[in-house]
């Protein structure tokens, strides 16, 4: 008797696990014939209209890519370029540079093929380092103009910047004011483009060598620390006149430049005063890359030497808070962009 019972215990045990796997089975089939028609409907519905499908394909890519950090002011062919190098590969180092010959803006426009209007450029091989603006103080050197931007142009596209020149004519025939235009420069200069970096050159100066990169550094930075008409040596320490870079930060930092310099000299005195008084120092090129060539020219009409110069440059830290970006006020006269450069002529008033 235990016998039969036991063997009929083994039987119902063995029947209900066979019961158990017949429906485990039939389960999953369902479950997976199921999902498949799911997606097999949907392949189908979308072969019959690809619309759909390729709306679908770049929805999807739109919710992955969205899932990624912006990308600001990147265009789609940038994202796939490199960030530029920080040695570009088409310097050449030294350069011949002389006033001699006779140049023409036509000249230079054919030389340039691949400026924007305004003289914007920025590399089409990588994506810039820097968006820089150089600003140059200006009243009546055409002459001048022409060498810099000859010169200058290819010089730039060489180091690979994503740039924009800006002339800054002073209006009319009152005392000239060269710190104010350069804080015209960049005043106008942000309302363009989101520059980070600011240059500002005198009109008459040009570097003897392209590895002089017309950019910003961690410190403001004096570039033209080698200048032929001073024997290719700093005329002292301090010296920060010519050409130099801020970038943004460090223009705001030290408020800009004053606007109450009428006259030759002083105003780059107080620049340097600015930046140190700030805790900055400042950075250059060693005096080989940093040669640069002037060219000569005799005093300006309306800039005779500044009287109040020393009396001002001994205040900079008392008046620097006040007197800048802060409380610059000028009226543009006209706005002209050329192939070459933007040229903003400006009302800045008088002493
Ligand atoms: N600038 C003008 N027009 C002017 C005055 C100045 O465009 O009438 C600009 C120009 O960019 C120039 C810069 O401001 O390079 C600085 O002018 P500056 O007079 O302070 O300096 P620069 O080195 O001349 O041009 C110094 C005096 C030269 C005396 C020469 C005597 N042989
Ligand atoms: C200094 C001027 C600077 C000027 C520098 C070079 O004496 O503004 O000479 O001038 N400072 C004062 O006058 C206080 S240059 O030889 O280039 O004309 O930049």
């Amino acid at each position: 008797m235990r016998d039969a019972s036991g063997n009929f215990n083994l039987l119902h045990r063995t029947c209900s696990l066979v019961v158990f796997l017949c429906f485990l089975h039939i389960s999953v089939t369902v479950i997976y014939y199921m999902r498949n028609s799911d997606s097999r409907q949907t392949f189908v519905q979308n072969q019959q209209n690809p619309q759909i499908h390729r709306k679908l394909t770049e929805q999807r890519v739109a919710t992955e890519e969205s899932s990624l950090p912006p990308v600001s002011n990147v265009t789609e062919t940038e994202r796939k370029l490199e960030t530029c190098p920080d040695n570009p590969p088409r310097l050449v180092g030294p350069m011949r540079v002389e006033f001699s010959g006779p140049v023409s803006l036509d000249l230079v426009r054919s030389e340039n093929p691949t400026l924007q209007p305004g003289g914007r450029f920025k590399p089409t091989d990588c994506i810039a380092q820097q968006k820089v603006a150089i600003i140059i103080p200006f009243r009546n050197r055409d002459e001048h103009l022409k060498y810099w931007l000859y010169y200058l142009h290819p010089i730039l596209q060489r180091q690979q910047l994503d740039y924009g020149v800006y002339v800054i004519g002073q209006d009319g025939e009152e005392t000239f004011n060269r710190a104010k235009l350069l804080n015209v420069g960049y005043a106008e200069a942000v309302k363009e483009y989101d520059y980070d970096c600011f240059v500002f050159s005198d009109v008459d100066l040009i570097p003897m060598d392209d590895r002089n990169f017309y950019k910003c550094f961690n410190q403001p930075r004096h570039l033209s620390v080698s200048m032929d008409k001073f024997g290719f040596r700093l005329p002292y320490v301090q010296y920060f006149g010519g050409v130099s870079s801020l970038s943004k930060e460090q223009y705001l930092k030290i408020n800009g430049f004053p606007n109450n310099y009428w006259g030759w000299g002083g105003e780059d005195d107080d620049i340097f005063n600015r930046v140190t008084s700030k805790g900055m120092s400042i950075s250059r090129p060693d005096g080989i890359i940093g040669k640069c060539r002037m060219i000569r020219h005799d005093r300006d009409k309306q800039n005779d030497p500044n009287p109040q110069r020393f009396d001002r440059i001994a205040h900079t830290r008392q008046t620097m808070a006040r007197d800048g970006i802060n409380s610059l006020t000028y009226k543009v006269v006209t706005i002209e962009k050329d192939q070459l450069f933007t040229k903003i002529t400006v009302d800045v008033g008088k002493p």
